[in-house]
């Protein structure tokens, strides 16, 4: 165990609730919790006591529920003792005031997880998971989590890791042992550093999607004046919040909404029409609308299908087309006779924001593009963290290849390189870590967990 002193903190936040947990860790914990609460002599583990919660006076603070942890079976790997009085913020401020008192102190954000993390409890993407599941805003985020948290990534990590163990030790039985040892097979080493490196690969895939489920995905609307991108603002938000007409210029700034498209967060913008105007207030929001498009994921451009593109159309369009957008054919319920229209380009979504025709496609479309639409039970996103220890083993792992040659003469070198891309692995599940890390992972959590 590495650290020896005791914390408290309230789990639940202190809000007026039915009930509130204030939980304390450490060796002093059974002795402070004895002090706080009336228990019988022979208190049993893992068993939920109803009585009064004193202070140091022996004046009665609330009664509740009493629950007792013994080390190791607990979240830390410590002694823990919950108490659970009545959602009174009073009450439990006044709960951690006393457990201070008897020889507890605060605990930082964090420190609960940490300390589970210190003594082998969970590992350091767990860890992750569960300030991932505390912030997660919606269904798929929390379910992106709780597969961290069981462990899908660690046990990823380490069946690449076992493959690079296992291929250091057969290098080094063929260095040490010469004689006695046969020499293994090039090709082989080749196929596992090269099996390695594509599951990496795959993983890394994960990191853009993770980021989107957690942080959500920025999504602009852009087109010319009046093809309806309010309209279409407001049918995909739900309500009417954008103004709409059929004066051109209608909208002069950017507006936004946040909405959630199958369980995935957006953030919605509504921006001005692009076109060439004398105003100078429009002209601004023009300019707004442009940079709007070059901070979002993924962006949606509107034209009126029942007019068809013209010259202005494409104008817009030359200006946004790096950024993939796709491509809506708005007030499709006003388009005549169908077989005579062409619009240009291969992709084209046609839509009615007035009868909300075909708007369950243009979501399905969105999600598609940022490969958010497969949905499955096993998916593990990884994070920034994650995503750079990966690129260092890859990198390393990559760079034997291309010189596999020399490698294969130099099996010193080859070991202790593949060593330390299995080292760089570690780092993921935090075999090997550093202070800064720690601080960093643990710093971000709310007080309590
Ligand atoms: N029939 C029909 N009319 C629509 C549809 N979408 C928008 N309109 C009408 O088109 C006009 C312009 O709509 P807006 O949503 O204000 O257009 P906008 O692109 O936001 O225009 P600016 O803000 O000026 O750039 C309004 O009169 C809308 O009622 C549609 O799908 N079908
Ligand atoms: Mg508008």
């Amino acid at each position: 165990m590495v650290e020896k002193d005791t914390i408290v903190a309230n789990a639940t936040p202190l809000i007026p609730s039915a009930v509130g947990i204030v939980r304390i860790s450490g060796e002093k914990a059974l002795s402070i919790g004895k002090k706080l609460f009336s228990l019988p002599e022979n208190l049993e583990e893992r068993k939920v006591y109803f009585g009064k919660i004193t202070d140091r006076k022996g004046d009665v603070i609330d009664e509740g529920l009493f629950v007792f942890f013994k080390a190791p079976r607990s979240f830390t790997g410590e002694d823990i003792v919950e108490i659970f009085p009545h959602g009174s913020v009073p009450v439990i401020k006044k709960i951690i005031e006393e457990a201070i008192f008897f020889g507890a102190r605060i605990a930082e954000p964090g420190e609960f997880t940490k300390r589970a993390f210190l003594n082998g409890k969970i590992d350091l993407t767990q860890a992750e998971a569960i300030a991932d599941l505390i912030e997660a805003k919606t269904e798929k985020a929390s379910k992106a989590a709780v597969n961290l948290l069981e462990g899908k990534l660690s046990k990823k990590v380490k069946e690449l890791r076992d493959t690079l163990l296992e291929l250091v030790s057969l290098i080094e039985a063929e260095i040490n042992f010469p004689e006695d040892v046969e020499e293994i097979d090039p090709d082989l080493i080749k196929a596992n550093l090269e099996k390695v490196i594509m599951q990496i690969e795959n993983l890394m895939k994960t990191y853009r999607q993770g980021q989107l489920i957690r942080e959500g995905i920025k999504l602009a609307i852009v087109g010319k004046p009046n093809v309806g991108k309010s309209s279409l603002f407001n049918a995909l938000i739900g309500y009417e919040r954008a103004i709409v007409s059929n004066i051109k210029g209608t909208t002069r700034d950017f507006i936004e909404e946040r909405l959630i498209i199958k369980g995935i967060p957006v953030k919605l913008l509504d921006t001005a029409g692009i076109r060439k105007t004398e105003d100078k207030i429009e002209k601004i929001g023009i300019q707004k609308a442009l940079e709007k498009v070059n901070e979002a994921d993924i962006v949606i451009f509107v034209f009126d299908a029942s007019e068809g593109i013209d010259e202005q159309d494409l104008e817009i369009f030359e200006k946004i087309k790096n950024k993939n957008p796709i491509i809506v054919g708005n007030k499709s319920d006003l388009i005549l006779d169908k077989n005579k229209k062409k619009y240009y380009f291969k992709d084209v979504i046609l839509v009615s924001s007035k009868t909300l025709k075909n708007l369950d496609l243009l979501e399905e479309k969105i999600l598609q593009e940022l490969n958010l639409l497969e949905e499955s039970d096993t998916d593990v996103y990884i994070n920034l963290r994650h995503y750079e220890s990966f690129k260092k083993a890859k990198d390393i792992l990559s760079k034997i290849i291309k010189n596999f040659e020399f490698y294969i003469d130099q099996k010193e070198i080859l070991m202790l390189e593949i060593s330390e891309a299995e080292k760089n692995l570690e780092e993921i599940t935090g075999q090997i870590t550093t202070e800064d890390v720690l601080g960093n992972i643990f710093g971000k959590f709310c007080i309590g967990k």
